[in-house]
């Protein structure tokens, strides 16, 4: 049976991505690649869990062809804050890294047939003029002039992805299948993330959970568009399984909702009223949230593949947020 790569297995989209995969599919080889070795939650799903660096270009080429490959979720990258601290290792990992993964699902691909390679990108790869005027929900053409290392990596790893999906030395017969997906900042019950910009939602939510004071890095009037981690991991798996024909994009954007950092914190406040959220804006991280929409139109994810999130706002927070992170931390959500 073919087998399923994921690079960045220990991140949070990688750990709830291999929960998914091997509760739909337990028979599945699931082949992994991360710097560390695989966290406890997922260790014993793995089928063979690599240990390297994404830009090494061996690291995983023996082990793909061993397994026969077919699908990749390159997952493995730097976030944004991370990213303008060393904006030079961003590029490095963040691009260098993709064009290996990509040369790998063409190696495989001429080898087996086409590889499927699916790529979060993010609402990064917009930039908008300061001051933020939109009024309208940004759609995928629209103000693609990132102002991050991090967004500029995303956006051209996406034309990458194009390349060698289409265009590659100019073959006609292409071996790779490059999906992308624009993500909005994501929430999980189970994990915090660790050097995103949008990680002042989790880290609020958490803290609360715990009874932490906390204090978020951006102006409580930020709003931006946010998604479960369920939803995230249900958006990757169809845009994979959706046949090329419906695809009319090489990236989509896909949402839930938009809301603002006040908002979260007067949700928290509802259901933990001890909860204490203060607001102490980092002029760096607050220039970043500042250059990305509030809201994106994913209507053509819509259309092509019936995206469509499970969680609303409300939805959100009682059914998958409370409940989840109160039993991760053995709290009680009454
Ligand atoms: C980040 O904050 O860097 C990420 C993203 C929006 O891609 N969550």
């Amino acid at each position: 049976m073919s087998a399923i790569l994921v690079t960045g297995a220990n991140g949070e989209i990688g750990q709830a991505l291999i929960r998914h995969i091997h509760d739909g599919a337990p028979e599945k080889p699931i082949i992994t690649l991360d710097l560390k070795p695989p966290v406890d939650a997922i260790a014993p799903l793995i089928t063979n869990a690599l240990i390297g660096d994404v830009t090494d270009p061996e690291v995983c080429e023996a082990a793909a062809h061993a397994h026969r490959v077919d699908t990749i979720f390159h997952l493995a990258a730097l976030l944004s804050t991370r990213c303008e601290q060393d904006p030079e290792l961003c590029h490095h990992v963040n691009v260098e890294g993709t064009l290996n993964l990509l040369r790998l699902a063409h190696a495989l691909g001429r080898a087996y047939g086409r590889v499927a390679f699916v790529f979060p990108s993010s609402i990064a790869v917009y930039g908008l003029p300061a001051g933020r005027n939109i009024s309208a929900p940004v759609r995928e053409d629209e103000y693609l002039m990132p102002t991050t290392m991090y967004g500029i990596n995303k956006l051209y790893c996406e034309h990458l992805g194009r390349y060698y999906s289409h265009y590659y030395q100019q073959e006609a017969d292409a071996c790779v299948d490059f999906r992308a997906l624009r993500f909005p900042g994501i929430i999980s019950a189970h994990t915090l993330p660790t050097g995103g910009t949008t990680d002042y939602a989790s880290e609020m939510i958490h803290a609360a959970v715990q009874g932490k004071p906390y204090a978020a890095f951006v102006h409580e009037q930020t709003r931006l568009p946010f998604m479960m981690m369920p939803d995230a991991v249900r958006a990757l798996l169809m845009l994979a399984q959706t046949p090329a024909e419906r695809l009319t994009r090489t990236a989509y954007n896909v949402n839930s909702f938009s809301i603002s950092a006040a908002e979260i914190a007067a949700l928290v406040q509802g259901q933990f009223a001890a909860s204490q959220v203060s607001f102490a804006p980092n002029p760096v991280r607050q220039r970043i949230v500042d250059s990305w929409p509030n809201d994106v139109d994913d209507s053509t994810a819509r259309s092509d593949w019936g995206w469509s999130p499970a969680f609303g706002i409300e939805t959100a927070f009682s059914d998958y947020l409370i409940p989840g992170i109160c039993a991760h931390y053995g709290v009680s959500s009454e």
